[in-house]
């Protein structure tokens, strides 16, 4: 093409024009560097605002002197709690139905709270002026760990709630409790494991940040932000300032990684919109590292109980859950209203399990809130880390293959729309053919030959496998809304005189290449080419109202919403080309970008012919001017992507490394809109994956100091520590979605770390290793290989 991208490559498995491996459009921008992030853009007058925070877990706030910090020549703010309370704003909603301090007023209740903050002509004036602030506080025992945070003598912390006697956030079950125990009193085994899921963090590369602009003779306000949902918190920060909704717009520019840490609303951007208005001055707020991962959301964080029931020859009759779930401060958790744990819910993963009962008690510890979907929606991936964990204790228990037991578990394909026994309908899937690709691509029966042979020399080789399924897409109106809002999404679709369209969605990218799928979605739809599409998002003033990008929502939801409103524009299209063909609309065929009359195929007209007549020819009675519409879709369920994956790692007998020699994924995502962007999107989920399972964790001593305030601490992986990944597909599609298609973004994130984590168990079978926590770092694995339990 003219601008040097090209549309397609000529490998776009022979899709017609939308779809197939085309090049990213939005990576003419980054791979020049000309991203436009929030931090990067300046206004004229900016102020630059910084945040002191609490050095203690847990402390009564007894002194405040800001004097020091007000007298700073370049300093023009000084807030603290006292100030936003006596302006009714020191404390915000949070997403799940909580409230959360914006600066805290009587105690901290986490290392790193937002305490107090400063608004300076430059940054490190800013910063500097920070440290002029006095504050004295009274240090009250912290509450860090889950097991104990509901004695009877444990501290309260949440003594801002009215009555509030303990630390219980909420308690939740699903499932069928007598049926499971019926299930578990007929069965031959029963295995019993204690598990946890670590603390960690999504650690998006960009940290978060906010440009707040209020326009004083306008009273407009103007948020720049990292947010993965600019609608839903244009919404909250209406009724958090006062602000009219209308008169509010977010704007999400380029985002550098969200992986849910950009959801919630953060004190953060309210002291910035608060600061602005004061000032009538725009006021930007940047995070640094430290900041992003000691007071933002975090993941995971489950202390779990698991309990399987089976016959000798291996079928899997019941499977009970007990979590205790640690959600921090504040339940800064965003998840569907009735979901409070999520969709922990879909913890019978890919099997056909007669009973399963789950019951989950969470907890107020002094920790930073949190709870997010890290690459997960709404705590699947703890789900499927649980079920794919019991299913290979099992397999140990009853000495058979982990992939053997799988197969005589897994839900037939004749089973769709398979309901599962805490009530989920999934909604497609072939299983077994998804699980036997990746045994093919893997060449298992090879691979356990060699690990027989390798063992026989004392070698440490494992075999991982999951088999999982995910939950994306929320979601049903009926059944899921957030903040009250309901899960939907609209779309709109304009085709300009020349031919020409412009897309507008309500979700936003974070590098996940909306802007590319987006435009191939409609390509394939309207067959105007992808690179004639322009796609518009992350801007409320210019966008359809919408839950925004998490959960891999954006294609099963949004994507679907953009499907049928370029069939809505397609419908008018056919109905003013009748017109110019004098025929009835009933009498054309839609095909390859134009209508022909049914019969005679060289009467036809172009869709950027009729686009031109739109808005300038006669139009048959009753059909108005233009070329566009506009949809808001209510998905009919979540879509349910699946897919198997096979781990092969090498632990050093001398230190314990743990060394991912081979990863094979195959996923089944339904139908595929950019293979290159599916592959993409897995790979990038396996790195997370292999990262969670063997180095991430954010921990705390006993005094709740965060012990991870760095990436020096926080570890990442890197190309180093990951292999050359492994990927096939298989394509069940979703019935219910226009296209077929379901969502990928997080499925690698879940499938992945129970497949290292089974293949390093396995790989310690001869010391008798049935089981070791995350993250499997060399000292975790020396203590399982010395038969030493890991510390909780
Ligand atoms: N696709 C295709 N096909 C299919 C599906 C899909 O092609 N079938 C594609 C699309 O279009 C896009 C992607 O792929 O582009 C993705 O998608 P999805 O799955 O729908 O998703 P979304 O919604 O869009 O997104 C979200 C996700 C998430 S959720 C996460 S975590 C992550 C992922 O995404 N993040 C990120 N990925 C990524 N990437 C990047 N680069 N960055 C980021 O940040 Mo959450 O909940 O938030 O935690």
């Amino acid at each position: 093409a003219a601008d040097g991208v090209p549309t397609a490559f000529p490998d776009n498995d022979g899709k017609p024009v939308g779809h197939g491996r085309m090049l990213r459009k939005e990576d003419r921008r980054f791979i020049r560097g000309r991203g436009r992030f929030v931090d990067d853009r300046q206004l004229p007058g900016m102020l630059y605002l910084a945040i002191l925070r609490s050095p203690l877990a847990h402390a009564r706030i007894t002194r405040v002197d800001t004097l020091a910090a007000e007298a700073h020549p370049k300093v023009k703010l000084v807030m603290t709690g006292a100030d936003l309370a006596a302006r009714n704003l020191a404390w915000m909603p949070t997403l799940s139905h909580d409230v959360q301090a914006v600066l805290a007023t009587d105690k901290v209740r986490f290392q790193g709270q937002e305490v107090a903050f400063v608004v300076a002509e430059d940054r490190y004036s800013a910063r500097d002026a920070l440290e002029l602030i006095d504050i004295d506080y009274e240090e009250l025992p912290a509450v860090v760990d889950v097991r104990t945070a509901l004695a009877s003598d444990a501290p309260v912390i949440r003594t801002d709630l009215e009555g509030k006697a303990d630390n219980l956030c909420f308690e939740w079950e699903t499932g069928d409790a007598v049926a499971t125990d019926a299930a578990f009193a007929a069965a031959d085994v029963v295995v019993l494991q204690d598990m946890v899921y670590p603390r960690v963090h999504p650690a998006p590369l960009e940290t978060c940040g906010a440009i707040a602009d209020y326009d004083a003779i306008d009273e407009k306000l103007t948020i720049w932000s990292t947010t993965q949902a600019p609608h839903l918190h244009r919404t909250l920060y209406a009724l958090f300032s006062g602000v009219p909704e209308h008169k509010i717009r977010v704007v999400s520019p380029d985002i550098g990684g969200g992986f849910g840490n950009k959801v919630p609303i953060y004190p953060g951007y309210l002291c910035a919109i608060t600061a602005s208005v004061v000032l009538g001055k725009p006021v930007k707020w940047t995070e640094d590292r430290s900041e992003n991962l000691t007071s933002t959301a975090f993941a995971r964080d489950y202390v779990m109980r698991g309990e399987i029931a089976a016959t000798r020859d291996g079928r899997i009759l019941g499977l009970r859950s007990t979590v205790l779930a640690d959600h921090g401060a504040f339940n800064g958790m965003a998840t569907p209203t009735k979901y409070p744990g999520g969709f922990y819910g879909v913890f019978t993963g890919s099997y056909d399990i007669e009973a399963a009962y789950c019951r989950m008690t969470a907890v107020h510890t002094n920790k930073a809130p949190g709870g997010v979907a890290y690459a997960c929606s709404f705590r699947i991936t703890e789900a499927v880390y649980f079920v794919e964990r019991m299913v290979d204790r099992l397999a140990a228990e009853l000495d058979l293959d982990p992939v053997e037991l799988r197969r005589r578990n897994l839900i037939r394909p004749d089973q769709f729309p398979y309901r599962t026994r805490t009530g989920w309908v999934y909604d497609s899937g072939d299983y077994p053919a998804t699980l036997a690709e990746a045994l093919r691509i893997a060449g298992y029966d090879d691979l356990r030959r060699e690990q027989a042979q390798r063992r026989a020399r004392g070698e440490l080789m494992g075999i991982g496998v999951s088999v999982f399924t995910e939950a994306v897409g929320a979601g049903p109106r009926a059944d899921m809304d957030i903040f009250g809002l309901g899960m939907a999404d609209g779309c709109e679709l304009r085709i300009h005189p020349t031919g020409k369209a412009v897309v507008r969605l309500s979700v936003q990218t974070q590098g996940q290449g909306h802007e590319t799928t987006f435009a191939q979605i409609v390509a394939e739809e309207i067959g105007i080419p992808p690179a004639d599409i322009e796609v518009v998002h992350g801007d409320t003033d210019q966008t359809p109202f919408g839950m925004g990008t998490y959960g891999s929502r954006s294609t099963p939801v949004s994507g679907a919403a953009a499907v049928l409103v370029t069939r809505k524009v397609r419908d008018k299209a056919r109905l003013i080309a009748a017109g110019m063909l004098e025929v009835a609309p009933t009498d054309l065929e839609w095909g390859r970008g134009a209508f022909r009359v049914a019969g005679d195929p060289a009467k036809s007209v172009a869709i950027a012919e009729i686009a031109r007549h739109a808005y300038g020819g006669s139009l048959p009675p009753g059909v108005d001017g233009g070329l566009e519409a506009q949809v808001t879709y209510d998905p009919a369920n979540l879509t349910f992507p699946n897919g198997a994956y096979i781990c092969v790692v090498d632990v050093d007998p001398g230190t314990a490394v743990v060394k991912v020699r081979r990863f094979v994924a195959v996923d089944d995502c339904g139908t595929r809109i950019n293979p290159m962007i599916v592959e993409g999107q897995v790979h990038g989920g396996l790195t997370d994956g292999v990262g969670m399972a063997l180095m991430e964790m954010i921990s705390f001593d006993e005094e709740g100091n965060c012990l991870g305030a760095s990436l020096m601490d926080y570890l990442l992986p890197t190309a180093v520590e990951v292999p050359d990944w492994e990927t096939g597909y298989t394509v069940t599609p979703s019935p219910h979605h226009p296209i077929g298609a379901k969502g990928i973004g997080e499925s690698a994130t879940v499938g992945s770390p129970p497949a290292v984590v089974n293949a390093v168990v396995d790989a310690l079978k001869p010391f008798g290793v049935r089981h070791a926590d995350m993250p499997l770092t060399p000292s975790r694995v020396w203590d399982a290989m010395s038969g030493r339990a890991a510390p909780p």
